[in-house]
């Protein structure tokens, strides 16, 4: 067994190699050749247990390519590749003040699991204040940008402006967000996808979803990413559950790196308690016992029954006991296979959901990132036999399969991208200590 081990560490720690382009590390290989924000702080908890400088080196990276105003870019595109849509020049992001000097990138954000990272890195690596002195201004200013720019209603939620910001963009979440969004003819952007290139058309999103990814990089665009100016009218603005949980774990983080570095700890942890309560006061649905996303727009919760909204409250330790109870039952009786030896826990979507999909990307499959967040959620909780299923999940899914992008949560099979990195990495975590 231990040998086992040590073979699937060695294995995980060759894809980090291969997916390594001296600078950053590719999420995968040929679907995402450039940067990608949280990908890059999901592996650098990778590389924190055995290589601190490339840990180091892979954040520092993406801090480089951040924005005068604090944005922390979704994608720092690699100007030696072309084959990925949208590239530089669909996004125009140069037409804002804000953008950075030296390098080229998106003008959409990601999760913030930044903040997470820095704090990993220092308590898993070898002696890394230096680097947490360094990261220090660049957290501070990231999560700065989210509250000043994202929450002008001062409700300690941020809104996100399109399904790329949640890391999750073909969740059934946004479906009726999307449909709404009737396009004419001519509104349609003239484009071409990449993905559908090199992964199975079946397991990413539909053209007419991209449409509208699209669409709204050109309503971007068009405001020069001034912020105000797109929330007047962006048809897309909600306040994501899973979003906001990262943010308020890694407003905690921050606080600890303050303390570390002999700053105040103080207004980090007071801004990440209210963006709490918020979480557990305006986006709870007591009577399915699980969060919902906000729709900004229509001014109601989306009522779609995603696993991510259940697995980041616990993660970020936002709930009671009594509540966290709540959510475990959802987890266990809904279909999200956490009591059904027959499932993998946990498929992102509901298998009973009206459109679950075994194989389509964030419509169904089991992620390593989400396994990974639920497993610490729970632990924290002292579900401790459930955290070990997801403990073994994590483990054998990439034994079995292999570091695949996603998996069929009914069968096991490894879907998307091949060689994925926050696979590898979280697979790396997992079994070099198994903690944070
Ligand atoms: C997926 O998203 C990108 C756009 O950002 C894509 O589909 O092209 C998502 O799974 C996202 O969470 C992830 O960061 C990215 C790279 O792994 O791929």
């Amino acid at each position: 067994m231990a040998q086992d081990r040590e073979a699937l560490i060695r294995q995980a720690k060759a894809v980090l190699e291969f997916n390594w382009t001296g600078e950053y590390t590719q999420p995968g290989p040929r679907l995402y050749p450039h940067q990608w924000s949280w990908d890059s702080a999901l592996i650098a908890m990778g590389y924190a247990h055995y290589d601190q400088a490339r840990a180091e080196k892979e954040m520092r990276h993406l801090f480089s390519a951040q924005w005068k105003n604090g944005l922390l870019p979704q994608i720092v595109f690699n100007t030696e590749f072309h084959n990925y849509f949208p590239g530089p020049s669909f996004w125009h992001a140069g037409e804002s003040p804000d953008a950075p000097e030296h390098h080229r990138t998106s003008g959409v954000v990601l999760p913030p699991a930044h903040a997470t990272a820095a704090l990993h890195l220092y308590r898993h690596a070898g002696d890394a204040r230096a680097f947490l002195k360094e990261a220090f201004p660049h957290l501070e200013a990231w999560h700065e940008y989210l509250y000043r720019e994202r929450d002008p209603a001062g409700e300690a939620l941020v809104y996100i402006r399109h399904p790329w910001e949640s890391g999750m963009d073909n969740s059934p979440m946004w479906d009726a967000i999307l449909q709404r969004l009737h396009l004419r003819k001519g509104e349609i952007p003239t484009y071409r996808r990449a993905d559908t290139q090199t992964v199975s058309s079946q397991d990413r999103p539909t053209s007419a979803s991209y449409d509208r990814f699209a669409w709204l990089v050109k309503f971007f665009a068009e405001r020069e990413y001034d912020e105000q100016r797109i929330r007047e009218d962006c048809p897309f603005l909600v306040q994501d559950v899973l979003f906001n949980s990262l943010l308020c774990k890694s407003g905690r983080d921050l606080a600890e790196i303050a303390r570390v570095l002999g700053e105040d700890p103080s207004p980090f942890e007071e801004r990440s308690e209210k963006t709490a309560r918020a979480i557990d006061e305006k986006l709870w649905d007591e009577e399915r016992g699980t969060y919902l996303d906000y729709d900004l727009r229509s001014g109601a919760p989306i009522p779609v029954y995603f696993a991510p909204n259940l697995v980041g409250p616990l993660y970020a330790g936002v709930p009671d006991d009594s509540r966290a109870g709540r959510v475990v039952e959802s987890l266990e009786k809904d279909g999200f296979g956490l009591a059904d030896e027959g499932v993998m826990p946990v498929p992102s979507y509901d298998i009973n959901g009206y459109g679950f999909s075994p194989e389509q990307y964030w419509r169904g499959p089991v992620w390593i990132n989400i396994d990974w967040f639920l497993m610490h959620g729970l632990e924290d909780y002292g579900y401790t036999a459930q955290a070990e299923r997801l403990r073994r999940t994590i483990v054998d899914l990439c034994e079995g399969s292999g570091f695949h992008e996603y998996f069929d949560p009914l069968s096991g099979e490894g879907h998307g991208s091949v060689l994925f990195s926050w696979s590898a990495a979280l697979l790396i975590d997992t079994l070099m200590d198994g903690g944070r």
